[in-house]
């Protein structure tokens, strides 16, 4: 069988974390690998509704996802957890968590500017324009990671050629 493990991708919003883990999500799938994907959409709408993106909650936001990562990991899952997870510390908390091998920190280092040119959902118009405060990168900080096992930048790859570089990490 396989063994769980946790891809942790951390980087800018709009950096294309979501399009990478759905696109590794997928070839595991399809290689009968039993996955599950963390991520804003089925986490901060259900059991972190109570936080928001002050430094405080997105520390508990981090902590909590890190917690379920680990149990997911304990039922043999390959778990993939897609959050921008900004601050070192807690992503160092989170590898913590894991025996050697099992986590594998993925920076999408794409630059701030191409991710703010695709700015998909407006927000980073909004955070420049001062309606919407504490934005990764505008003017909350993101922490790059110093020893993260993999390194992407969807501005110089394309998604696929970033999946295969996680895809051959796992192997
Ligand atoms: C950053 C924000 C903010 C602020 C709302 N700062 O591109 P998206 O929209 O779909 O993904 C972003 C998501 C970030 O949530 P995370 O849980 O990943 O953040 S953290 O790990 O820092 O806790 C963005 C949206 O939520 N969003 N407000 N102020 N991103």
């Amino acid at each position: 069988g396989h063994r769980g493990r946790c891809l942790w991708l951390t980087g800018l919003s709009g950096a294309g974390k979501s399009a990478i883990a759905d696109a590794v999500e997928a070839q595991l799938n399809l290689r009968g690998v039993h996955t599950y994907l963390l991520d804003g959409d089925n986490v901060r709408h259900g059991l972190n509704r109570d936080l928001g993106f002050t430094a405080a909650d997105r520390v508990e936001n981090i902590r909590r996802v890190a917690e379920v990562a680990r149990l997911m990991v304990d039922a043999g899952l390959v778990v993939l957890v897609s959050f921008i997870s900004p601050f070192r510390a807690e992503r160092e908390m989170a590898r913590e968590l894991f025996g050697p091998g099992e986590f594998l920190e993925i920076f999408v280092d794409t630059p701030l500017a191409v991710a703010e040119s695709r700015d998909p959902k407006g927000l980073y118009a909004k955070a420049r324009a001062g309606k919407l405060p504490n934005f990764t990168g505008i003017d909350s900080p993101y922490e790059a990671p110093k020893h993260a096992e993999l390194r992407l930048d969807t501005s110089r790859q394309s998604v696929a050629e970033c999946a295969r570089e996680v895809l051959d990490l796992l192997d």
